[in-house]
């Protein structure tokens, strides 16, 4: 139990120490600051005793690699995980302050671009919830993902400067500081043994400085570590130059350095090709395995046979693949073992989880920027891969397509995924579509030359942070009908579906879903000064902006519900509001416009009094975890509308299912076993499946056209692409929309996600929803059958996978 009075005098002083102010001058923000120091007090040793248990039970940890974490806001996480929301609410309220108003000051850690850096979190915070020794690897970034502004209907994009003030949530660990080395050539040296000895001459010396974070886990004493690495100049700037009043190039240098962990690609698809990419996982890479391996040494001297019984390595995509040589040239180069033991010591120490069915997105990096940056790495790869090799023709001794195909090192490219198969004992996909997937196509060559390397780990979300925080009304609820328990054991929710004909329950579920959406109105009335109905169906899709997750889509049924109502004014619709989020790589241009598109059709229909309001659109601008929070629960309707057969897995898609929103989706990623665990019944199913994609791929014949003089009314809205309805002026701003859907642009094939093939399924499986929304009881059954199915779905399932079966730790108690 904490002292109030304790804690408003730790405030005060903080005020006073930061900022030289009194609580009546301090700003909410000055508040923010002095409110989380202050937490982080209460945090303090708890952290100091978990590092110490773990160093004195000399015990297995695993190590998660990761170049993003989207951690989204520390605060209020943390005081839920250490149950201290009542307390500090209170205190704030003795101070006249209001926690809410706090919170809000701030800035996300936004250091990921979507799935596989919000998935990341999770895991941290499952994996310290669970007492379990794991701390993820990354980077610092001065800019993270870039605030999205809307400007006449088009994404602009503004720097994210999250550290404009100090952020009171990291300690910078001085003493922990490593070098890292980049260019430069290699000489081989002769020891008197006989021994060749390499070393890394002229190279680019960088700093890299750990800055900590605390991951506290929920109703346990166990505080983990997120360690981000920032870039340093070895000496700050050149002071000759400075003296002769060249102030720019006196600090080039500090400044080249610092590029490094300056901002964020914000590309979540297809690989960047640049450098400074490159150069950013190299960075983080070996600054943690130069970090990892010197905490082995001082646990457990030097015996590295042992290493793989004391360490695990997860490398989240192939990100930090370039963690598998680099381990082999601090074994080899510096700890002096042979290539054979080197080797067995990675293979046992790495796994790696692949994140994208895209065969494009897979990353490869020419050889010669490789080889320039990384001279000593290359070597190290060139000689994996003539083993490999080796190894691969003696398998299959005529077949020189494959070795071709299997090659690391090929058309003058690193191909780094094949680099994380060959190195590692665990490949694992992210939903079991996926890993079928890749098993029998994506990864087929590496599957039949591996098998037992291969496994599936469906992704979780962390109820605490997606339930408990995100919806502490519906978090009551379920105190109340399934007890407590859920918060460390979300499989007991199950048990919710005993109350599926209680009418009291269904109300109070369908009570707390409308509050939600009234305060969701209320942000967007504030935010956007657009009006919405609570009452009416909340039909949500947030997501990063891609072609194959299909915004484009929905759109196309906005635009046709539009026309049904235009043409008949009496259309029965139950009133709808679709609600966008999503932000586009900054170089995709397709992406950008359709966020044009869904702009410029919100404007219209928003706007046309002949709607009677039965259609609202709104675009949420700089979608982010924070928002993400009020968004998922006042959803009615989930939209999970990829292509099947490309959406790896999904994860917004499980936290809609835990606010009881119900899915509209196609049979892709973990759609799939969403919908097993909630009943097929209680979701809305349509479009091809996986095989279906497939096959027509295959066939060659694929025509969008045929879909149109079957169906005019999509016809028709494909027309008003082009026709100007909806841009009198500019009616050809969406041509390019229009022509690759209908011809195919830059090479491609036409409609190449399949939006019109799955347009009339669409529609049916939306009739279906609007027809079970007016029936409120069934509609509250299926919400809670939704609830009730969800507990697969907890990141804590997901983590006490991995560490049983992939890196094989336990807990560990902290006294
Ligand atoms: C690669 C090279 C250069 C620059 C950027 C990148 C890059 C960055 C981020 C490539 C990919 C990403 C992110 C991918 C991602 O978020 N994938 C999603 O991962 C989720 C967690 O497993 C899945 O649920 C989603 O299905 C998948 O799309």
């Amino acid at each position: 139990m904490i002292d109030k009075n304790v804690m408003k005098e730790k405030i005060c002083f903080r005020l006073k120490r930061h900022f030289g102010k009194e609580l009546s001058e301090a700003s909410e923000h000055d508040i923010y600051d002095a409110v989380s120091s202050t937490i982080m007090d209460y945090i303090l040793d708890h952290w100091m005793d978990t590092r110490k248990a773990y160093e004195r039970k000399a015990i297995k940890q695993a190590y998660y690699l990761s170049a993003e974490f989207l951690m989204g806001r520390a605060m209020g996480n943390n005081l839920v995980n250490m149950s201290m929301v009542n307390e500090v609410r209170d205190v704030l309220h003795d101070l006249g302050l209001d926690l809410n108003a706090v919170e809000d000051k701030e800035p996300d850690a936004g250091l990921g671009n979507g799935g596989l850096g919000r998935l990341a979190a999770c895991f941290l915070d499952s994996l310290a919830t669970l007492d379990l020794p794991g701390h993820g690897y990354g980077i610092r970034y001065k800019y993270g993902m870039f605030a999205q502004k809307i400007e006449k209907g088009y994404q602009v994009e503004y720097p994210d400067k999250w550290l404009d003030r100090r952020d009171p949530w990291s300690v910078k660990r001085v003493d922990d500081e490593v070098q890292v080395k980049f260019g430069g050539h290699v000489i081989v040296e002769r020891e008197e043994d006989g021994r060749e000895n390499f070393k890394r001459v002229d190279a680019e010396v960088i700093r890299a400085v750990p800055y900590d974070m605390p991951i506290v886990g929920y109703d346990t004493k166990t505080v983990n570590t997120l360690r981000l690495w920032e870039a340093e100049a070895v000496d700050g700037f050149d002071l000759q130059l400075f003296n002769d009043m060249q102030y720019t190039r006196a600090v080039e240098k500090s400044n080249m350095a610092e590029d490094i962990s300056r901002v964020l690609y914000p590309n979540d698809s297809g690989p960047s090709g640049k450098a400074l990419r490159l150069k950013q996982q190299y960075f983080f890479v070996s600054a943690s395995l130069q970090d990892i391996v010197r905490s082995f040494k001082r646990s457990h001297k030097e015996n590295f046979k042992e290493f793989p019984k004391y360490v695990a390595i997860q490398l989240n995509d192939t990100h930090p693949v370039v963690a598998i040589p680099e381990l082999m040239r601090i074994l080899m180069d510096w700890e002096k073992l042979g290539w054979e033991d080197a080797w067995a010591i990675c293979t046992q120490t790495f796994a790696y989880t692949n994140h994208t069915i895209l065969a494009e997105a897979l990353e490869k990096w020419p050889i010669e920027m490789f080889n320039n940056l990384l001279p000593r790495i290359y070597q190290i790869v060139e000689e994996i891969n003539r083993r490999f090799l080796d190894k691969l023709r003696f398998k299959y001794p005529q077949d020189y397509g494959k070795h071709h195909r299997m090659s690391i090192v090929a058309d003058g490219m690193v191909k780094m995924a094949w680099l994380a198969i060959v190195g590692s004992h665990s490949v694992n996909g992210v939903a079991a579509l996926h890993t079928q997937i890749l098993k029998s196509k994506e990864l087929k060559d590496w599957y039949e030359m591996y098998p037992e390397k291969f496994n599936n780990k469906t992704n979780g979300i962390t109820q605490r942070r997606w339930l408990l925080k995100a919806n502490p009304e519906l978090a009551t609820f379920l105190d109340k009908y399934v007890g407590i328990s859920w918060k460390k054991d979300l499989a007991v929710i199950r048990s919710l579906n005993k109350y599926a004909d209680d009418e009291n329950v269904l109300n109070e579920l369908m009570d707390i879903k409308h509050h939600k959406k009234a305060i969701l109105a209320q942000h967007i009335k504030n935010k956007y000064n657009i009006n919405i109905d609570p009452n009416s169906i909340f039909d949500i899709q947030i997501k990063r902006l891609h072609e194959y997750k299909r915004q484009l889509l929905n759109v196309l049924h906005i635009m046709y519900l539009y026309n049904k109502i235009l043409d008949n004014p009496d259309f029965d619709l139950y009133p709808r509001t679709f609600i966008f989020g999503a932000k586009a790589a900054s170089g995709y241009r397709r992406a950008k416009q359709i966020i044009k598109l869904i702009n410029t059709v919100a404007y219209k229909i928003n706007n046309d009094e002949r709607v009677q309001g039965k259609i609202k659109v709104v675009f949420i601008e700089n979608y982010r975890v924070s928002i993400a929070e009020k968004l998922f629960p006042a959803a009615d309707v989930s939209e999970q509308i990829s292509t099947a057969g490309k959406e790896a897995s999904g994860t917004g898609n499980m936290k809609f299912m835990a606010n009881g929103a119900l899915t509209i989706g196609t049979l892709d990623g973990a759609n799939i076993e969403i919908l097993q665990e909630a009943g097929k019944d209680n979701a809305f199913i349509f479009g091809m499946t996986a095989d279906q994609v497939h096959k027509i791929q295959d066939a060659g014949n694929y025509n969008p056209w045929d879909f149109c003089r079957k169906n005019t009314s999509l016809g028709k809205v494909i027309s008003q692409l082009v026709d100007g309805m909806y841009n009198e002026g500019h009616r050809e701003i969406f041509r390019e929309i229009y022509d690759s859907l209908m011809y195919g642009i830059e090479g491609n094939a036409p409609d190449v996600y399949y939006i019109l093939a799955d347009f009339e399924s669409y529609v049916k499986a939306q009739e279906q929803i609007d027809k079970s929304y007016r029936d409120k009881m069934k509609w509250a059954r299926m919400s809670l059958a939704n609830i009730a199915g969800c507990g697969k779905f907890s990141s804590d399932r997901t983590i006490k996978e991995y560490a049983k079966e992939i890196w094989d730790i336990a807990p560990v108690s902290v006294e």
